[in-house]
């Protein structure tokens, strides 16, 4: 079997990248990951050699390209089925897709007011009103979801799954963003923080030399 590759962009700025490293990593399997920094002159030539839509992250496994956060995840979910990456119980996992999906399709504003940049602090947004209610559905989302199915451990369904690497970057940029959280959700922030992967991930997005000046947002208040 061919060692797996996945391409991503910068580590400090690619949510969506993250995702499908999160779920990659979460299987143990042997993986080589290619960075392809975003917003530099040709690096979508260099993405639409990997997959045709010229985005990140794609994951090249058993001589596919497969392409999309979620595609990547359903994919190791199948292949690596001792890794548990959807919750094992039925209703649990509908629930779980159902996030995972919402994440994926949803949440239009967090992503374009707070630009994930895991590697900044004590940055400052402007709240909305439409900001602060998909801030206010994110909580009960997570609320729900480890008040029904939490209790086998500390993710969104006890154990680690899809559904987390689906949240995880939103949990960064709450910490990045200084964004007030109820107990249940500053919670689950806190344990993201502390989970290895994401240290991991965080330390490489340090090391990391390009700026992307439109994922900057103004420091302090
Ligand atoms: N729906 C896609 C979104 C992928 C996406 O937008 N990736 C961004 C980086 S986070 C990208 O490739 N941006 C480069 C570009 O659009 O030129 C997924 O879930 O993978």
């Amino acid at each position: 079997m061919q060692q797996m590759q996945l391409v991503i962009g910068n580590k400090a700025y690619s949510s969506w990248s993250m995702r499908a490293w999160l779920a990659l990593k979460h299987t143990h399997a042997v993986f080589q990951e290619i960075v392809v920094p975003l917003d530099v002159p040709g690096y979508k030539q260099k993405l639409l050699a990997h997959a045709p839509t010229g985005k990140v992250p794609v994951l090249k496994a058993d001589g596919l390209a497969i392409w999309d956060s979620l595609a990547i995840c359903e994919y190791l979910a199948e292949r690596f089925p001792e890794a548990r990456l959807w919750p094992q119980d039925a209703a649990a996992r509908a629930e779980a897709r159902s996030v995972s999906a919402e994440m994926h399709s949803g949440f239009p504003v967090i992503r374009r007011e707070y630009p994930f940049n895991c590697r900044a602090t004590d940055r400052f947004v402007q709240r909305t009103g439409e900001l602060d209610r998909e801030i206010v559905r994110m909580q009960a989302l997570w609320s729900r979801c480890r008040e029904r199915f939490g209790k086998g451990g500390p993710w969104l369904f006890g154990e680690f799954t899809i559904a987390d690497c689906m949240y995880i970057p939103v949990a960064l940029r709450f910490v990045t963003y200084g964004t007030e959280l109820k107990e249940v959700a500053a919670d689950y922030a806190k344990n993201v923080q502390q989970y290895p992967a994401v240290r991991e991930w965080i330390a490489a997005a340090k090391l990391e030399k390009e700026v992307i000046e439109a994922d900057e947002v103004r420091r302090g208040r």
